[in-house]
């Protein structure tokens, strides 16, 4: 053995530094990486310009609660000048502007305080941007830091909200409203920017109004992976595609899938099963589908739709309607994945790679039923006691018992309690850990948390028990190639065509599937005895007992979350683009003086060159939706179209990705997150796809 190294020389050499230092190569590029400007912005002085074309329809509530924003139009931006030199000074006037990121992390984050920051020094170097720590919570107990050009520097096109970190609190009362608005007094903003998701948006809102008053003005930034923020008007125009951070979440699960499908297509031994983030839509089920044709997607949002047509002809036939029939359960789900499980499997295909929608519950019957209810109690439980339903009923025995003493009307006397008997047996069927995941505590803003519940278990413990069953039917079998058959037979000195029509169904094809009444070796001896192919005295011969185990399948899974990961994967090219300039966009609402506006870019599925900055008034966006057991008012999620060109087209050719035939498995192969080139992963496929129109 060679005498050891000093550590500390080991530690010191340049070589050793190299490639230990906490800035590699690619941190270096990347935050040297210059994001493409829209030409609007190298000019000099911009002009808000409504837009009336765009029509929203207003909600009553909406009207009523933020009455100052709720005239807001659609706004562009666009070029002004020639201007008066007062004019002038206005533009480049000293502004304090306030940025704070809430809720989860997206890809570009850190882009669109560089793009605010740039863009408010070249107009007056004097002017201050101040980023508020951890979220909301901070601008509400004012912790912040002056943001200096070394830490935009340091986080240009770099992933993660680290710079400042973020928060789910949630501004709900007027207290905290009050508190915010002091902060940003103290610190006499001009404007807050709130980069956010649907909810953070709606928190945007709300403050505008709240702020009105006091002049400082309030602008949102579409953020969250989840895509789920995309603006269409009443007339069908796309105002915002979606929202920063999918993109790049995207390519990182599909990345990440399709190397899951190259090891199943080459270990032919597991099927991966990949739940991945959206805590309602599946736009990234969506994206990673098209992305890598994985060989099994399900979107949430077909699922709703589901019609189980075997029911409803059964009630056709006796004259009645059978309203299970409509919505798919776990069981009807669990069905449908053994299918494709089963069909391939004949082919010799025992693996594959599915992905699961993290939010996939809300669309499942009865799971639906449960989260509603269970929201109501815990809410009402949260209100009537003044306590916390999870601090006052830590353990799942004790939120089970009391949602067994409702169901027994020892909580109220309603004849017709929310929880019932009949939810109480049903409830008590699933396994305990999906229980908890069921009561797990709401988020902030009411939400149910779908990312801290094993989804992907639940449904493959059905599907496993399903399989079990077809195993013992004989349906579920692995067919076996017919050369391999005859070689194998052939260099034992047997005849294949004598044995393949007493083991095989369907002997001559060319994948072989043993009878389904052949289900273990004692039915294997039985078949071949009735045949007169061996004797009741004799063992089976080898190479039968050989292709019989072949064809029994084992089913391996193997369970992946793709969501924290692509949350904190470092922004596409398109995503350092989009956000560099929504960051600038928004500073040019506040220049013009826009408050409860959504910063935006149209034509985002176009060339870079036909990128358009606007503005669009985030009140149009709100409706009414039940949230900890009340109607409150918070922007609109978008689900999957299912009438959308992505969607149409991943369903015409999902039954090829499934590849139940002869031929090979269709993987398609993401190339990684890059910056350089012109492709078609440049921007998602589902926007591709949406934005082609008919023909000319
Ligand atoms: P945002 O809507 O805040 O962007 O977050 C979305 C999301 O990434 C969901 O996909 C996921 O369900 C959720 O965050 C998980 O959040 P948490 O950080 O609370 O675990």
């Amino acid at each position: 053995m060679g005498s050891e190294l000093e550590l500390d020389y080991l530690l010191n050499h340049p070589i050793a530094n190299n490639v230990i230092s906490n800035v590699n190569s690619e941190t270096i590029d990347r935050r040297l990486f210059l994001p493409k400007k829209i030409q609007i912005f190298s000019k000099k002085y911009s002009l808000l310009k409504d837009q009336p074309q765009y029509r929203f329809s207003s909600d009553k509530e909406a009207k009523k609660i933020l009455p100052d924003i709720i005239n807001n139009k659609v706004q562009k931006v666009t070029l002004n000048g020639p201007l008066s030199e007062t004019q002038k000074q206005a533009f480049s006037s000293k502004r304090n502007l306030g940025v704070v990121f809430s809720g989860g992390p997206a890809p570009g984050g850190h882009n669109v305080v560089a793009g605010l920051y740039d863009e408010l020094k070249k107009y007056n170097f004097g002017s201050k941007l101040f980023g508020f720590l951890l979220g909301p919570d901070g601008l509400i107990e004012s912790r912040y830091i002056e943001i200096t050009k070394e830490l935009v520097d340091i986080h240009r096109n770099m992933g993660g909200f680290s710079m400042l970190q973020t928060g789910r609190t949630k501004i709900d009362s007027k207290g905290k409203m009050e508190s915010s608005l002091k902060t940003c007094m103290n610190l006499e903003l001009d404007a807050l920017v709130v980069i956010g998701g649907d909810d953070s948006n709606t928190n945007a809102a709300f403050l505008a109004q709240y702020f009105k008053a006091s002049g400082i003005k309030v602008i949102g930034v579409p953020k969250t992976i989840d895509g789920d923020i995309q603006v269409t008007t009443d007339d069908g125009d796309v105002l915002c595609a979606t929202s920063f951070g999918f993109h790049s979440a995207a390519r990182a699960f599909s990345q990440n899938i399709s190397n899951l499908a190259n090891d199943g297509e080459s270990t032919v031994k597991y099927w991966h099963v990949c739940k991945v983030m959206g805590r309602v839509a599946s736009h990234l089920t969506l994206e990673s589908a098209l992305q890598t044709h994985a060989t099994l997607s399900l979107i949430g949002e077909e699922l709703a739709d589901y019609v189980d047509q075997d029911r409803l002809e059964k009630a056709r036939k006796n004259k009645t309607i059978d309203y299970n029939a409509f919505g798919i359960t776990l069981r009807h789900l669990s069905r449908l994945i053994c299918d494709v499980i089963v069909k391939r499997a004949t082919f010799g295909k025992n693996y594959g790679v599915m992905i699961i929608p993290e939010g996939i519950l809300e669309y499942i019957n009865e799971i639906q039923v449960f989260i509603i209810k269970l929201n109501k109690i815990i809410a009402e439980y949260n209100t009537i006691h003044d306590l916390d339903f999870h601090l006052a009923l830590p353990g799942l025995t004790e939120k089970h018992d009391y949602l067994r003493r409702i169901s027994q009307g020892m909580i109220d006397k309603n004849p017709f309690p929310i929880w019932n008997i009949r939810d109480d047996e049903l409830f008590n069927q699933l396994p305990s850990f999906f229980r908890d995941g069921l009561l797990v505590e709401r988020d902030l803003h009411g939400n149910f948390q779908f990312s801290q519940v094993k989804t992907e278990k639940i449904i493959m413990d059905m599907v496993k028990e399903y399989l079990d069953v077809l195993k013992e039917q004989g349906v579920y079998k692995i067919g076996i190639k017919n050369t391999e058959y005859k070689s194998i037979m052939v260099a034992n000195d047997m005849d294949p065509d004598l044995y393949a029509g007493v083991i095989f169904r369907n002997p001559g094809a060319k994948y072989l599937l043993v009878k389904k009444i052949i289900i273990s070796q004692k039915t294997l001896k039985q078949e071949l005895v009735s045949n007169e192919l061996m004797d009741a005295g004799n063992d089976i011969p080898g190479p039968i007992v050989e292709l019989f185990l072949k064809s029994q399948p084992k089913f391996k899974t193997q369970t992946h979350f793709y969501g924290y990961n692509g949350r904190g994967s470092a922004p596409s090219h398109f995503d350092c683009n989009y956000t560099y300039n929504l960051g600038m966009t928004a500073f040019h609402l506040i220049a013009g003086n826009a408050t409860g506006q959504m910063a935006a870019i149209r034509n985002l599925e176009m060339d870079f060159d036909q990128w358009e900055p606007i503005g669009i008034p985030i009140a149009k966006l709100m409706h009414l939706e039940e949230r900890k057991g009340k109607l409150e008012l918070v922007i609109e999620k978008s689900l999957v179209d299912l009438n959308s060109n992505a969607f149409r087209v991943y369903k015409s050719l999902r039954k090829k990705w499934v590849a139940a035939d002869l031929g090979p498995d269709h993987y398609r192969q993401p190339a990684p997150i890059r910056f350089a080139g012109e492709t078609e992963e440049d921007r998602p496929i589902t926007l591709v796809l949406n934005s082609i129109g008919p023909e000319k």
